[in-house]
Protein backbone atom coordinates (compact mmCIF):
# COMPACT_ATOMS: atom_id res chain seq x y z
CA UNK A 1 0.00 0.00 0.00
CA UNK A 2 2.47 2.17 1.04
CA UNK A 3 4.41 1.39 -2.45
CA UNK A 4 1.40 2.17 -4.66
CA UNK A 5 0.96 5.45 -2.48
CA UNK A 6 4.62 6.64 -3.18
CA UNK A 7 4.12 5.52 -7.05
CA UNK A 8 1.36 8.10 -7.07
CA UNK A 9 3.07 10.76 -5.63
CA UNK A 10 6.05 10.48 -7.86
CA UNK A 11 3.55 10.24 -11.04
CA UNK A 12 1.63 13.49 -10.01
CA UNK A 13 5.13 14.96 -9.12
CA UNK A 14 6.37 14.04 -12.74
CA UNK A 15 3.70 15.46 -14.23
CA UNK A 16 3.22 18.84 -12.60
CA UNK A 17 6.76 19.14 -13.20
CA UNK A 18 6.98 18.46 -16.96
CA UNK A 19 3.98 20.80 -17.58
CA UNK A 20 5.72 23.70 -15.48
CA UNK A 21 8.84 22.72 -17.59
CA UNK A 22 6.49 22.71 -20.82
CA UNK A 23 4.79 26.27 -19.91
CA UNK A 24 8.22 27.71 -19.52
CA UNK A 25 8.65 27.51 -22.55
CA UNK A 26 5.53 28.16 -23.83
CA UNK A 27 5.36 31.73 -22.07
CA UNK A 28 9.32 32.51 -23.02
CA UNK A 29 8.47 32.16 -26.84
CA UNK A 30 5.19 34.38 -26.25
CA UNK A 31 7.21 36.71 -24.50
CA UNK A 32 8.85 37.08 -27.81
CA UNK A 33 6.49 37.58 -30.14
CA UNK A 34 5.57 40.70 -27.59
CA UNK A 35 8.83 41.81 -27.58
CA UNK A 36 9.01 41.69 -31.12
CA UNK A 37 5.43 43.28 -31.72
CA UNK A 38 4.61 40.29 -33.88
CA UNK A 39 1.48 38.10 -34.05
CA UNK A 40 1.83 34.27 -35.28
CA UNK A 41 -0.36 32.80 -37.67
CA UNK A 42 -1.29 28.77 -37.67
CA UNK A 43 -2.89 26.24 -39.62
CA UNK A 44 -3.70 23.51 -37.26
CA UNK A 45 -1.47 23.62 -35.12
CA UNK A 46 1.20 24.73 -37.76
CA UNK A 47 3.10 27.87 -37.48
CA UNK A 48 2.49 29.22 -41.20
CA UNK A 49 3.33 32.78 -41.01
CA UNK A 50 4.54 36.49 -38.48
CA UNK A 51 2.68 39.35 -38.99
CA UNK A 52 4.32 42.33 -37.88
CA UNK A 53 3.78 46.44 -37.55
CA UNK A 54 5.39 46.60 -40.85
CA UNK A 55 3.03 44.82 -42.99
CA UNK A 56 0.02 46.12 -40.84
CA UNK A 57 0.87 49.42 -41.83
CA UNK A 58 1.47 48.41 -45.84
CA UNK A 59 -2.17 47.56 -46.10
CA UNK A 60 -3.01 51.13 -46.13
CA UNK A 61 -4.92 50.94 -42.06
CA UNK A 62 -7.63 53.10 -41.40
CA UNK A 63 -9.27 54.87 -38.23
CA UNK A 64 -12.57 54.32 -37.77
CA UNK A 65 -14.84 54.84 -33.65
CA UNK A 66 -16.41 52.20 -31.86
CA UNK A 67 -17.56 52.48 -28.28
CA UNK A 68 -15.44 50.92 -25.25
CA UNK A 69 -17.08 49.55 -22.52
CA UNK A 70 -15.04 48.39 -19.82
CA UNK A 71 -15.85 46.78 -16.84
CA UNK A 72 -17.27 48.83 -14.42
CA UNK A 73 -17.57 51.93 -16.39
CA UNK A 74 -19.93 53.56 -18.92
CA UNK A 75 -18.96 53.27 -22.43
CA UNK A 76 -16.17 55.62 -24.17
CA UNK A 77 -16.17 56.09 -27.82
CA UNK A 78 -12.30 55.96 -28.56
CA UNK A 79 -10.72 56.36 -32.34
CA UNK A 80 -8.65 52.84 -32.82
CA UNK A 81 -6.19 52.06 -36.57
CA UNK A 82 -5.76 49.17 -38.21
CA UNK A 83 -6.08 46.63 -40.89
CA UNK A 84 -9.11 43.67 -41.31
CA UNK A 85 -8.01 40.34 -40.08
CA UNK A 86 -9.21 39.45 -43.80
CA UNK A 87 -6.86 41.36 -45.34
CA UNK A 88 -3.79 40.34 -43.03
CA UNK A 89 -4.14 36.45 -43.49
CA UNK A 90 -5.12 37.15 -47.42
CA UNK A 91 -1.81 38.75 -47.53
CA UNK A 92 -0.37 35.70 -46.03
CA UNK A 93 -1.76 33.19 -48.31
CA UNK A 94 -4.03 32.04 -45.86
CA UNK A 95 -7.49 30.86 -47.05
CA UNK A 96 -10.56 30.77 -44.82
CA UNK A 97 -12.59 28.88 -47.02
CA UNK A 98 -11.95 25.23 -45.62
CA UNK A 99 -11.74 26.78 -42.24
CA UNK A 100 -14.24 26.54 -39.49
CA UNK A 101 -12.60 29.22 -37.08
CA UNK A 102 -10.40 31.28 -35.91
CA UNK A 103 -8.64 31.02 -32.42
CA UNK A 104 -7.44 34.11 -31.10
CA UNK A 105 -4.85 34.13 -28.06
CA UNK A 106 -3.62 36.65 -25.86
CA UNK A 107 -0.70 36.83 -23.41
CA UNK A 108 -2.25 36.57 -20.47
CA UNK A 109 -3.87 33.23 -21.96
CA UNK A 110 -6.89 35.01 -22.71
CA UNK A 111 -8.71 32.97 -25.64
CA UNK A 112 -11.60 34.48 -28.34
CA UNK A 113 -13.25 31.70 -30.99
CA UNK A 114 -14.41 33.48 -34.13
CA UNK A 115 -16.24 32.22 -36.94
CA UNK A 116 -14.31 31.86 -40.36
CA UNK A 117 -17.79 34.05 -41.41
CA UNK A 118 -16.98 36.20 -38.91
CA UNK A 119 -13.36 37.15 -39.93
CA UNK A 120 -14.74 37.06 -43.72
CA UNK A 121 -17.05 39.57 -43.41
CA UNK A 122 -15.56 43.16 -45.06
CA UNK A 123 -15.98 45.70 -42.58
CA UNK A 124 -15.62 43.69 -38.57
CA UNK A 125 -12.88 41.81 -37.19
CA UNK A 126 -9.60 44.52 -37.22
CA UNK A 127 -6.68 44.13 -35.76
CA UNK A 128 -5.95 47.53 -34.01
CA UNK A 129 -2.36 48.82 -33.04
CA UNK A 130 -3.34 52.46 -31.69
CA UNK A 131 -5.90 53.74 -29.89
CA UNK A 132 -6.89 57.81 -30.22
CA UNK A 133 -3.38 58.21 -32.18
CA UNK A 134 -0.97 56.87 -29.28
CA UNK A 135 0.51 52.85 -30.21
CA UNK A 136 -1.79 50.79 -27.62
CA UNK A 137 0.88 50.04 -25.48
CA UNK A 138 1.79 46.24 -23.81
CA UNK A 139 0.33 44.69 -20.93
CA UNK A 140 3.31 45.78 -18.76
CA UNK A 141 2.62 49.39 -19.04
CA UNK A 142 -1.08 49.54 -18.68
CA UNK A 143 -1.65 49.37 -22.26
CA UNK A 144 -4.16 46.35 -24.09
CA UNK A 145 -1.89 45.81 -26.74
CA UNK A 146 1.01 45.80 -28.85
CA UNK A 147 -2.20 44.64 -31.12
CA UNK A 148 -6.00 44.07 -30.14
CA UNK A 149 -8.95 42.31 -32.13
CA UNK A 150 -11.39 44.35 -32.72
CA UNK A 151 -15.35 43.31 -33.37
CA UNK A 152 -16.68 46.35 -34.86
CA UNK A 153 -20.11 44.38 -34.82
CA UNK A 154 -19.96 43.57 -30.96
CA UNK A 155 -21.23 46.60 -29.14
CA UNK A 156 -20.28 45.87 -25.71
CA UNK A 157 -16.04 44.95 -26.66
CA UNK A 158 -16.84 41.89 -24.26
CA UNK A 159 -15.05 39.70 -27.27
CA UNK A 160 -12.42 42.11 -27.82
CA UNK A 161 -8.80 40.69 -27.02
CA UNK A 162 -5.95 42.54 -25.90
CA UNK A 163 -2.56 41.35 -25.99
CA UNK A 164 -3.24 39.20 -29.08
CA UNK A 165 0.36 36.64 -30.02
CA UNK A 166 -1.30 34.15 -31.96
CA UNK A 167 -3.90 33.95 -34.71
CA UNK A 168 -4.76 29.76 -35.45
CA UNK A 169 -7.27 28.52 -38.37
CA UNK A 170 -8.87 25.77 -37.73
N1 LIG B 1 -6.41 39.52 -23.35
C1 LIG B 1 -7.57 39.87 -22.76
N2 LIG B 1 -8.52 40.42 -23.50
C2 LIG B 1 -9.73 40.77 -22.93
C3 LIG B 1 -9.98 40.53 -21.56
C4 LIG B 1 -8.91 39.94 -20.80
O1 LIG B 1 -9.03 39.67 -19.59
N3 LIG B 1 -7.72 39.62 -21.43
N4 LIG B 1 -11.19 40.88 -21.00
C5 LIG B 1 -12.35 41.08 -21.92
C6 LIG B 1 -13.46 41.78 -21.27
S1 LIG B 1 -14.34 40.89 -20.11
C7 LIG B 1 -13.81 43.08 -21.59
S2 LIG B 1 -15.20 43.80 -20.94
C8 LIG B 1 -13.01 43.87 -22.55
C9 LIG B 1 -12.64 45.24 -21.99
O2 LIG B 1 -11.69 45.05 -20.99
P1 LIG B 1 -11.27 46.17 -19.94
O3 LIG B 1 -12.37 46.20 -18.90
O4 LIG B 1 -9.98 45.74 -19.35
O5 LIG B 1 -11.16 47.45 -20.70
O6 LIG B 1 -11.82 43.18 -22.94
C10 LIG B 1 -11.97 41.82 -23.20
N5 LIG B 1 -10.69 41.32 -23.71
MO1 LIG C 1 -15.93 42.31 -19.29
Amino acid sequence: MKKIIAIILLLLITTVGVTAYLNRGYIKDKQAMVENSSILIKDEGGEVGVIDLGLIKDLEPIEFEVNLKSSGKDPEEHTYKGVTLKKLLAFKDQSLESKKQVVIRSIDGYTIALSAEEVSEEDNVYVVYERDGEPLGKKEEGGSGPYQIILRKDPFSQRWAKFVVEVELQ
